[in-house]
């Protein structure tokens, strides 16, 4: 058994090691190192190659997302439809097999890796979205969802903030089918892990709540024996793997300068040699190991048959409908409000998602210790993980990295919610979303200078133009609560990417208008005049504000027409014709926004924004001091 799981590790070494040196670039150390791990996950893994979003299946996220090596030879090895000439093109133009594994590129990917810690964060985000579907769906008697997280994790993921707010919640949560496995090989990219950290993991992980075991990484009876008792654990297990980098690569084992760089053509060769394999050949795997891995496919199909026949079985036919109603979120279900008096769009914001919630069981999430500020909790509707309002505690990067990965698991809708400013704390995670195209609704409430007393800490500045400047990112500022529910009733359509809802703390009073199906263009004519020479374009607070300049200059026999932007990303997808119907040509163009406003210069000729931090004062008094008032906008357009 152990020559046959040697043969196997050292193929998967070996394909890894000439994929790296065939791209003359990649990571060759950690897939080196996780080799005889991987071998042993490989026997106790349960997924369908043929099927890869069965439902039940394990996850399985590669943290350390530049160990590609590994996972592309796993991938092929096993059968999910890689072949070995997309090893050979590792890293070239229009591969199936990029530099970092990319959800959606790569079939099997479960999540796009690369920014260490994200995937422990994500993969607590599988775990704890396997829990709320259990509970829904599960009897005492019968379980539909009981599989396992696994996450492969090395020294930088434990390194990174982000794995301790992470494994945290984890913890907290006692997510037991949450099993991390860590590649101690105690080197990163400077050398030896002795020069940055030094603290007992043990007792970080035993502290967090989380059952610890130590092997020997190259050991397959201790990983075996590691993997079934965290299989059984009542707690989220990490199984501390002492390994060598590159394991197997001659006088480069055990160096940091195997972990990113090509061996080199001799030292692979003698590794060949030494592991006894034939070192005239390249992307070579013999058939006996082949065959091994290949299993994999048969078991997959046998495994999805038994839980599709478990499915159809009477005792769950009550959890099945459960089941059936989160993956079908029918939206003709939702009643929305309607807004009749002046409220902050945080206020609108919470009923909207209040209403959605009623009617979309699948609508889940939680804020970041925020959720009175934020309006985010969902009335009546339970704690997580029996419930649907979960509590992140002050970890943004975390929240927003479970809910990504919630959102991948499959029948959830998650959202995730703090200060506008504070998402700064989240950004890297609402950056993978954009990226793979995750449906995942960000809420950000106390949207700009109109926070006043908390002061500029507190309040966002550049913001909107980062988040705008996010390709496939959404980010909707809508003036009152008709826009508010325009913006959810489409950012619930584009299930391909994030959007986020930036709300203000301060009221605002209701437009004069009905509900405008064209917010869903995002922007439109909100107010126009005939012969008009001005166009007003503003955002959220600022609306109510260009319509109030539009009356002052009306009295003047100014003719100006209001472009209300509730999402400016959208609003420049449109096309010439619309763009132009909505921008009058030949007339004067202002946005006005209380914000850094860069992006604005694309439509107009004068940009009234925030050119500062804000201050600590009651909201009405920095409108004015930073130029937000009819007079001053008046002045700044002449
Ligand atoms: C957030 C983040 N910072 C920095 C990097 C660059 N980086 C990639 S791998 C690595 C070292 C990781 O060390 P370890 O996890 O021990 O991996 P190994 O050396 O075992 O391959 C660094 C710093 C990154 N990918 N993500």
């Amino acid at each position: 058994m152990s020559v046959m799981r040697q043969k196997m590790a050292d193929s998967i070494r070996f394909l890894a090691a000439d994929m790296v040196q065939a791209a003359n670039s990649g990571h060759p150390g950690a897939p080196m190192g996780l080799a005889d791990i991987a071998v042993v996950l490989s026997e106790h893994l349960n997924h369908n190659p043929k099927n890869p979003e069965w439902l039940n299946r394990d996850r399985l996220v590669f943290s350390g997302g530049h160990a590609t090596g590994l996972i592309y030879s796993l991938y092929y090895l096993w059968g999910y439809g890689l072949e070995i000439e997309d090893l050979k093109n590792f890293r070239q133009l229009d591969s199936l097999t990029p530099g970092h594994p990319e959800f959606g590129h790569t079939k099997g990917i479960e999540i796009t890796t690369g920014p260490l810690g994200q995937g422990v964060a994500n993969a607590v985000g599988f775990s704890m979205a396997s829990k709320f579907v259990a509970n829904q769906v599960n009897s005492e008697t019968a379980a539909l969802i009981d599989h396992n997280v696994y996450c492969l994790c090395g020294d930088g993921d434990l390194e990174e903030g982000l794995s301790y707010e992470a494994c945290s919640i984890a913890g907290h949560n006692k997510l037991d089918n949450l099993i991390l496995i860590y590649d101690s090989n105690k080197i990163t990219i400077e050398g030896s892990t002795e020069l940055s950290i030094s603290e007992n993991i043990r007792m970080r992980f035993e502290s967090q709540g989380w059952d610890v075991l130590e092997i020997d990484g190259h050991d397959f009876e201790e990983i075996d024996t590691a993997i079934a008792t965290a299989k059984a654990n009542t707690k989220p297990t990490i199984i501390i793997a002492n390994t060598l980098i590159a394991k197997g690569a001659g006088k480069l084992e055990g160096s940091h300068h195997a972990h990113g760089a090509p061996l080199g053509d001799d030292v692979i060769k003698e590794a060949k040699i030494k592991a006894g394999f034939d070192a005239s050949k390249t992307f070579h795997v013999d058939a006996d190991v082949m065959a091994r891995f290949r299993v994999a496919i048969e078991e997959g199909d046998l495994c999805e048959r038994e839980w599709n026949h478990r499915q159809k079985t009477l005792p769950l036919m009550e959890q099945n409908e459960a089941l059936t109603a989160l993956q079908n979120p029918d939206f003709s279900r939702i009643d929305y409000p309607v807004f009749e008096k002046a409220e902050a769009t945080r206020g609108t914001n919470g009923k909207i998602m209040n209403a959605i919630a009623r009617g979309i069981p699948s609508f889940l999430g939680g804020s970041a210790d925020l959720s009175p500020s934020n309006k985010t909790n969902l009335n009546d509707m339970g704690i997580f993980p029996k419930g649907r309002n979960i509590y992140f505690g002050i970890r943004e990067h975390a929240m927003a990295s479970i809910t990504n990965a919630m959102a991948l698991y499959g029948p959830l809708m998650p959202f995730s919610a703090t200060f506008f400013v504070f998402s700064d704390y989240l950004k890297p995670a609402a950056r993978i979303a954009a990226l793979t195209g995750i449906q995942q609704f960000f809420i950000w409430t106390h949207d700009s200078i109109g926070v006043g007393e908390d002061g500029p800490t507190h309040q966002p500045i550049e913001h909107l133009s980062q988040f705008r400047a996010l390709p496939n990112f959404y980010v909707w500022r809508p003036a009152d609560g008709a826009e508010n529910i325009e913006a959810w009733k489409t950012a619930l359509t584009m299930t391909k990417s994030p959007s986020a809802f930036v709300c203000s703390r301060q009221n605002l009073a209701v437009l004069p208008h009905a509900v405008r199906g064209e917010a869903s263009q995002g922007g439109y004519l909100l107010s126009s005049d005939e012969g008009a020479t001005i166009t007003l374009m503003a955002s959220g607070s600022e609306v109510a504000l260009a319509l109030k300049v539009k009356e002052t200059l009306n009295a003047k026999d100014v003719a100006v027409n209001v472009v209300s932007v509730p999402c400016y990303d959208l609003f420049i997808e449109q096309d010439a014709s619309y763009m132009k119907s909505i921008i009058k040509e030949n007339t004067k163009t202002v946005a006005i926004e209380a914000a850094r406003g860069l992006e604005w210069y694309r439509l107009a000729d004068t940009v009234i924004a925030m050119d500062t931090f804000g201050a600590s004062a009651p909201a009405g008094q920095l409108f004015e001091k930073f130029g937000f008032s009819v007079d001053s906008i008046i002045k700044k357009i002449n």
